[in-house]
């Protein structure tokens, strides 16, 4: 069983930030989870366009970048100008009126195109960008902080996205409090990649490469 690891780059440790690039794709990981906020989607500040460009500049694997940002159309040129062929740009329908437009710029720039949805956001209300989207980022804690409670109610959406992902053609993905409970339950299930912060991740008492390989095994 194959599944994808992303690491949340807010919850690295920026004293050193390039030494932890290197560590973690020592370590085997598989993309980097760029988390961009405005402080106005969500009530924190995080990660921004440097932040990315500098993590970019250290890698050649590819970013996953998650924009929880109010009305992204205003500002995705920034980011799209930024990324290059395999990475993924995220977008909340949530909070743009035409998420389908902005996919669609995603898409005409050739990278990946995906959706994040809140905890609170069903699927049926984003049944339709289905069709044009290869990832749904589904968040199991509501978005803003690393280190917060998992919601048990999003597993049942989770179930409804793996059924529907063959057809559609998209894959599904977690982000938020991901332990390795979750991961050993998930992706059997067909769940193709898990965001890693601090729950599994980062500020452990192993090493990054420790880590990856016994999640890898599900043996953590
Ligand atoms: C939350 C953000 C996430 C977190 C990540 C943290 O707004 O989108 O990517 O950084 O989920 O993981 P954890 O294990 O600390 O909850
Ligand atoms: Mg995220």
């Amino acid at each position: 069983m194959s599944f994808e690891l992303m690491a949340s780059m807010m919850c690295a440790n920026y004293r050193n930030l390039e030494h932890e690039v290197r560590a973690l794709e020592y370590g085997g990981i598989d993309s980097f989870h760029i988390d961009i906020m405005d402080g106005r989607f969500v009530p924190n500040f995080a990660m921004s366009l440097n932040d990315m460009r500098c993590i970019r500049d250290l890698t050649h694997k590819p970013l996953d970048v998650h924009l929880m940002v109010e009305h992204p159309s205003n500002t995705i040129d920034l980011f799209i100008r930024n990324l290059r062929q395999g990475d993924t740009i995220y977008i909340h329908p949530e909070a743009e009126y035409h998420p389908s437009t902005t996919l669609q710029k995603v898409i005409n720039a050739g990278l990946i195109p995906g959706i994040a949805i809140n905890p609170g956001t069903s699927v049926e209300t984003v049944y339709e960008m289905l069709r044009i989207v290869k990832k749904v980022l589904v968040m199991s804690v509501n978005p803003g902080n690393a280190g917060q409670m998992f919601l048990p109610y999003v597993g049942e959406k989770i179930q409804h996205l793996l059924d529907l992902r063959e057809k559609m053609g998209f894959e599904v993905y977690w982000d938020g409090a991901c332990g390795a409970d979750k991961i050993k339950t998930y992706a059997p299930l067909g769940v193709k990649g898990f965001v890693l912060g601090t729950t599994l991740l980062f500020g452990q008492e192993r090493s990054y490469e420790e880590t990856l390989r016994r999640v890898r095994a599900l043996q953590v």
